[in-house]
Parts: C-alpha cells; sequence; structure tokens
C-alpha cells in the first residue's frame, strides 16, 4: 500500500525578523531608548509613559484571520501540504518559556514600574506566542469548499460531515479569547500601584492564560489529528491511469488486487473487510499505473449507504477510473447474484462512460454444480437476469485466485483498458491545452 506522509512539512512560528520601535521622546528618564520587538510580539499596542508599560488606543484592526482569495483546485495533493501541528501542551510550555524570559524595558530605574513594565510585556508575549501557531493552522488549513471534490468527499466520509469544520472553529475560538484575555491582563498589570500587585497580577494573568489554553487546547490536539489521518490517505496521480475495483461486499475484490498490483489489502472471508481507499500499483514495462481497492456496494438507496460505501462512490464520481467490476455469481459472499445484478445495473448506469472489464470471481468453485441461490426465486420473465445468475454479464472474464485461471487473460485485459485510460487522459490533456479557456483578443 502506498501511504505517503509528508514529512518535510514544518511547523511555522512567525519568522523571527525583528521590527524597532521607539519610545516615546520627551518622557522619563530612557526617553532615547529604543526596543526591539521579535515579530511575534511586533504588533504590540503597549508605549511607555512615565516609566510605564502603558497599553495605547489603535485603530481598531480585525483580528479575524482573512480567507485566502478563492482558488480553484483541480488537483488533488491539499493533504500532503497541511501544515505540521504541535501538541497543544508543546505550544503551552514553549509560549510559556518564552514569555518568562521577557526582560522588562532597560533603564527604568523605579522598581515598580519596571516590574508592571515587565509583567505587561511578559502577558503580552505570552499571548502572542499562544495565538501565533493557532493563526498560522487557521490560515493554512484549506477551506472544504476549494477542496478537489474528491478530497472533499473524504474530509467528510472519513472525518465526519462537518466536524472537519467544527473543528477549527474552536481553534479560532481559543485563538480569540487567548487575544482577549491576554490584552486585558496585560493591561490590568501596567495599570498596577505596587511592585507586590503587579507580580500578582502577572502571576495571575500567566495562569489564566494557561488554564484557558490547558481546557480548550484539545481542539488542537483534534486538529493534529485530523491532519494525521488526512496526510495518510492514499495519493492518487490524476495523471496516472487508475484501475478501480468494484463489486458487492466479499467477492474477491482485494484478492485481485494483491494479484494484479503491488497492494496487499486485507483479505477476509466477511463483508466490508476493506475498509477505506487503498492503493497499489502495477509496472508493465515503463508505464506505471494505480490500482485502487474500495469497499463493496450493497442493494440500496443512496440515503441508506453507509460511508464505506459512499467513499467507493466518491472515487467512481470523482476521478478517472477505468473500473474493474468484480461478480461472484456462486452467492458464496453473501450477496445474492440478483442483488448483486441490481447493484450492478445501477454502477453500470451511472458510470457508463468509465472503461470497463466484468470479471467472475471464485471460478474453481463453479466447476462442478452451481454452489447456491439455486433455488432463489427469480423472475421469469427476467431473462438477462436469469442469464447474469448463471454466468454473469455477457463477456465478462472467469477467473479465480485460487486455481490461477483466468489470471493471464486478465492481466492482459487490465494493461489495454489501462492504455486506453491513458489515451483518454492524454486527449484531455491535449484539449485542454488547445483550449486555453479565455479568448485571445485579436
Ligand atoms: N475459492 C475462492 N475464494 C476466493 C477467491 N477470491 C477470493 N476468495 C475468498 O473470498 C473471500 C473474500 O475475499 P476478499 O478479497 O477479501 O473480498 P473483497 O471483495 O475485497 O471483500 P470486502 O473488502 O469485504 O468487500 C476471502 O475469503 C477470499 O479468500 C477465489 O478465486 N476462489
Ligand atoms: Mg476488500
Amino acid at each position: 500500500m502506498t501511504v505517503v506522509y509528508s514529512l518535510l512539512q514544518q511547523w511555522q512560528l512567525p519568522s523571527s525578523k525583528f521590527l524597532r520601535r521607539s519610545s516615546k521622546a520627551g518622557l522619563g528618564t530612557h526617553i532615547n531608548s529604543s526596543i526591539f520587538f521579535r515579530k511575534s510580539i511586533q504588533t504590540s499596542t503597549y508605549e511607555i509613559v512615565k516609566g510605564s508599560y502603558v497599553p495605547t488606543a489603535q485603530p481598531k484592526q480585525d483580528s479575524t484571520p482573512k480567507e485566502k482569495p478563492m482558488r480553484k483546485l483541480e488537483n488533488l495533493g491539499a493533504f500532503q501540504k497541511l501544515p505540521m501541528v504541535m501538541p497543544s501542551v508543546d505550544i503551552l510550555h514553549s509560549s510559556l518559556r518564552k514569555a518568562k524570559r521577557v526582560s522588562p524595558t532597560k533603564g527604568i530605574a523605579n522598581i515598580a514600574k519596571r516590574e508592571r513594565n515587565r509583567g505587561a510585556k511578559q502577558l503580552d508575549a505570552l499571548m502572542k506566542e499562544l495565538a501565533a501557531p493557532l493563526r498560522g493552522y487557521i490560515d493554512n488549513f484549506p477551506k472544504k469548499r476549494y477542496l478537489h471534490p474528491y478530497e472533499r468527499a473524504l474530509v467528510e466520509l472519513t472525518i465526519g460531515d462537518g466536524n472537519y469544520e467544527e473543528v477549527l472553529r474552536k481553534v479560532d475560538s481559543l485563538r480569540k479569547k487567548v487575544i482577549s484575555f491576554g490584552k486585558e491582563h496585560a493591561s490590568h498589570c501596567a495599570k498596577s500601584a505596587s511592585k507586590r500587585e503587579a507580580e500578582e497580577r502577572l502571576s495571575q494573568g500567566m495562569s489564566n492564560l494557561e488554564e484557558i489554553f490547558s481546557h480548550e487546547g484539545k481542539a488542537v490536539d483534534e486538529l493534529l489529528n485530523i491532519a494525521k489521518t488526512l496526510r495518510a490517505m492514499p495519493v492518487v496521480d490524476l495523471e496516472m491511469p487508475t484501475l478501480c475495483l468494484v463489486g458487492a461486499p466479499n467477492v474477491g475484490k482485494s484478492s485481485l488486487v494483491r494479484i494484479l498490483s503491488t497492494g496487499k489489502p486485507e483479505i477476509c472471508n466477511y463483508p466490508f473487510t476493506t475498509r477505506g481507499i487503498l492503493m497499489g500499483h502495477i509496472t508493465l514495462g515503463y508505464q506505471h499505473f494505480q490500482v485502487t481497492d474500495t469497499p463493496g456496494l450493497l442493494r440500496r438507496h443512496d440515503e441508506d449507504r453507509n460511508n464505506l460505501e459512499k467513499l467507493t462512490l466518491a472515487v467512481l464520481s470523482h476521478l478517472p477510473t477505468a473500473i474493474l467490476y468484480v461478480h461472484d455469481v456462486t452467492g458464496e459472499c453473501g450477496t445474492s447474484p440478483s442483488d448483486q445484478y441490481m447493484i450492478y445495473k445501477d454502477v453500470k448506469e451511472r458510470f457508463d462512460d468509465h472503461p470497463w472489464v466484468d470479471v467472475i470471481s471464485k471460478s474453481d468453485l463453479m466447476q462442478g454444480s452451481p454452489v447456491a441461490f439455486v433455488t432463489e426465486e427469480v423472475d421469469a420473465d427476467d431473462n438477462e437476469m436469469a442469464q447474469y445468475r448463471k454466468m454473469g454479464p455477457s463477456g465478462a472474464l472467469r477467473v479465480s485466485v485460487k486455481s490461477e485461471e483466468g489470471i493471464n487473460e486478465l492481466k492482459e485485459r487490465v494493461h489495454g483498458l489501462l492504455v486506453s485510460q491513458m489515451d483518454r487522459i492524454r486527449s484531455n490533456q491535449e484539449k485542454e491545452v488547445g483550449d486555453p479557456g479565455f479568448e485571445l483578443i485579436k
């Protein structure tokens, strides 16, 4: 199985660019001192007034992260670009460590003034160190609506409908809370009347921010797990022909994936062994192809389908795949041939434009007398179904992974199918190049 983890991305703190700020001239003994702030505290809205660190009125800025301009994502791969999320406890400890290292502005002789200056600066720093990574996540996790439809379906079906947005919303609400409480505590501390009061207010502010972050930081940990899950999704290359195995549960799809490709999915004699989209590869000569194994489909309406079945339909709907449809007419899989026929008709009708090959699996079990479902009630008038029950759809190839019957021929057919898929991809690309999508002004 190819599962690509993006290990290269780094969790990004704001760059360590320094910003030079001048203290307000003409006030106190330290009038000409210059203060260097790290970028993470560069937007500080404080100034030195009579030796104290005091918040100033600033033009109000909307601190809500701006939504990035709409981008049309026609390619897959958004999950490999997700930012690395730090565990909330690590963000908290590193922020506390950095904030405690912030020293008071040089040149303040008065002890009380120095202490409140230190307290306000440390609280300000803690607030910004805690909020900066959260803002990075909000900005860099893509909005669901800008994802490729296939990746959007993966988010909905694997993370749970609405959960992705909900977790990002909780992270943003934590960020806003940290900023609001941080500002309040820093301002409170800057107004302390004595050294002792400044120390107490600093300690109170620190514990309050720490408590908020410890309590609500689990949203960050949830985001970390979401990113892990999404990054572990198989990587699909839209330009490489892809064979997709489809059929009812337990018909032998994964067994064929193992024989045809590098994919090594789990095989068991119960339905829904395959619980996600798995990817294998086939190399024939110099040509490379992808193979996806999918969860089985049952005979039922779309609104009753489980998320595993929906994943299969998402692959067929959003990826340009060739279909290898697997039928088990022995009924050994647990789904009757009549039900398989109905599922097949439905899928065939919906995805008829995909290159397609039908195989009847488990041919070794068909050697003797027909195994199962001979007593199954059949509508005598439905000849097509009667035919299907005996030998599957017309033109289907009989194969067995046990006796290896038909496997070589299957490989040849699959190769032919994938080469025709490759031609389709190329001709689509040529059409796109020929049609730039805008009119040239002569
Ligand atoms: N006799 C026989 N059994 C087979 C053959 N192919 C698969 N099986 C068995 O059928 C059962 C199901 O095989 P899988 O490959 O897991 O089927 P699947 O369609 O991937 O199943 P789900 O992932 O649950 O949808 C297993 O017990 C396999 O050993 C075959 O050619 N002959
Ligand atoms: Mg399977």
